[in-house]
C-alpha cells in the first residue's frame, strides 16, 4: 500500500517550496568550504548556480540536444569535462536533498537549487516550473558546448547564439559573475569578481568599467586584476563585455541600472532554465514563483 502511495504522489507548489527551503538551508551551511577565502553566508550559493547553469547551458538548439531535462552531468564523460571541474561540490550537496525528497528529478533539484541561491543571495525573483525528467547515459552532450572563458566576442556569441540567447541576454546572464570565485584547482583563474561574492548585485557591471584592468603577471592563464587593490579578477571573456560594441551597451546600462540588470537577469536566467526540456512535461503552463526564507518568515 506505501508503495501504491509513494507511486501516485503528485507533488504540489508546497512540496516544491520545501525542496526549495531544504536547499537555502543547505547552502548557507557555515561550513569551512572557501572560509580561508571569505567568511560570509551563503558559502555554497555560487556553486550550486553554476551547476544550474552548466546543466543548462550545453542547449543546441538546432539538435535540441543538452539542456536541463536529463540532469546528464551526473554521468561521465560529462561530469568529467573541463568545463565542469569542481561542480561535484554542488552535486554531492544536492544529493542530499535528493536523499530526503527522492521525487524530485535531477534537473529539476539542480535548476530549482540554481533560483534558490539567486533569490537566497538577495538576487530578484526567478520564475521556474518542474517538469524535468532523469535521462540517461546515451543523452550526454558532447563536449566544447560550454563557454571557454580565454575566448573572444565571436566566440561567446557562437556558444550563446546556439542556446538562441541574444546579445542583450547573453550580457544580463553573465552578470552571475557578481557571484563567487575562480579556484585555481578548478578552472586554473583564481579570484572573485566583486567583493561580496555572496551578494546578488549589478558590481560586476560596475567594477568592469570603474576600474583600471590590467593584465595579471603570473603563472596561471590570462586574466586580468583590478589595478588598485589587485584583489578582483576579470576573465578575458568578462573584459570582451566593455569591449565588444554591440555587447558594452547592455554592460553599461546594467551598471548604470541595477533594477533593469535584475529585470534582464531574471528573465534570461528562467529561459537558460528551461533550454531542452519540451514544452509538454512542465507540469504548470505558467511558471511559478518560489518564496524566498525571508519572505515566509515575515
Ligand atoms: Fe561563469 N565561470 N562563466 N557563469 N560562473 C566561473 C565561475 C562561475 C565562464 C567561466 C567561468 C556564466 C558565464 C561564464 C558562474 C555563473 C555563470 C569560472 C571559475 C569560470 C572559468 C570556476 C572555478 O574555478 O571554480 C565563462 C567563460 C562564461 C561566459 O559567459 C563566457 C553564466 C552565464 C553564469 C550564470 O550563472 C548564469 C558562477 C556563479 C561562478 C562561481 C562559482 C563558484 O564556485 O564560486
Amino acid at each position: 500500500q506505501s508503495a501504491k502511495v509513494a507511486t501516485n504522489f503528485v507533488p504540489t507548489k508546497e512540496d516544491y517550496q520545501k525542496v526549495y527551503n531544504r536547499i537555502a538551508e543547505v547552502i548557507d551551511d557555515a561550513g569551512d568550504y572557501d572560509s580561508a577565502v571569505f567568511v560570509c553566508r551563503w558559502l555554497f550559493g555560487p556553486v550550486v548556480l553554476r551547476l544550474a547553469w552548466h546543466a543548462s547551458g550545453t542547449y543546441d538548439k538546432a539538435t535540441g540536444t543538452g539542456g536541463s531535462n536529463y540532469a546528464t552531468m551526473r554521468f561521465q564523460p560529462e561530469s568529467l569535462h573541463g568545463a565542469n571541474a569542481g561542480l561535484h561540490v554542488a552535486r554531492e550537496l544536492m544529493e542530499k536533498i535528493k536523499q530526503e525528497f527522492s521525487w524530485i528529478s535531477y534537473g529539476d533539484l539542480w535548476t530549482l537549487a540554481g533560483v534558490a541561491a539567486v533569490q537566497e543571495m538577495a538576487g530578484p525573483k526567478v520564475p521556474w516550473r518542474p517538469g524535468r525528467i532523469d535521462g540517461f547515459e546515451s543523452h550526454v552532450p558532447p563536449d566544447g558546448r560550454l563557454p571557454d572563458a580565454s575566448q573572444g566576442a565571436q566566440h561567446i556569441r557562437d556558444i550563446f547564439y546556439r542556446m538562441g540567447f541574444d546579445d542583450q541576454e547573453i550580457v544580463a546572464l553573465c552578470g552571475a559573475h557578481a557571484l563567487g570565485r575562480c579556484h585555481a584547482d578548478r578552472s586554473g583563474y583564481d579570484g572573485p569578481w566583486t567583493f561580496s561574492p555572496t551578494m546578488f548585485t549589478n558590481d560586476f557591471y560596475k567594477l568592469l568599467f570603474d576600474e583600471k584592468w590590467v593584465w595579471k603577471k603570473w603563472n596561471g592563464p590570462k586574466q586580468l586584476e583590478d589595478k588598485k587593490t589587485k584583489s578582483l579578477m576579470m576573465l578575458p571573456t568578462d573584459y570582451v563585455l566593455t569591449q565588444d560594441k554591440s555587447f558594452k551597451k547592455y554592460a553599461k546600462a546594467y551598471a548604470d541600472d541595477v533594477d533593469l540588470f535584475f529585470k534582464d537577469f531574471s528573465a534570461a536566467f528562467a529561459k537558460l532554465l528551461e533550454l531542452g526540456v519540451p514544452t509538454q512535461q512542465f507540469v504548470a503552463s505558467e511558471s511559478w514563483i518560489m518564496q524566498t526564507v525571508d519572505d515566509q518568515n515575515s
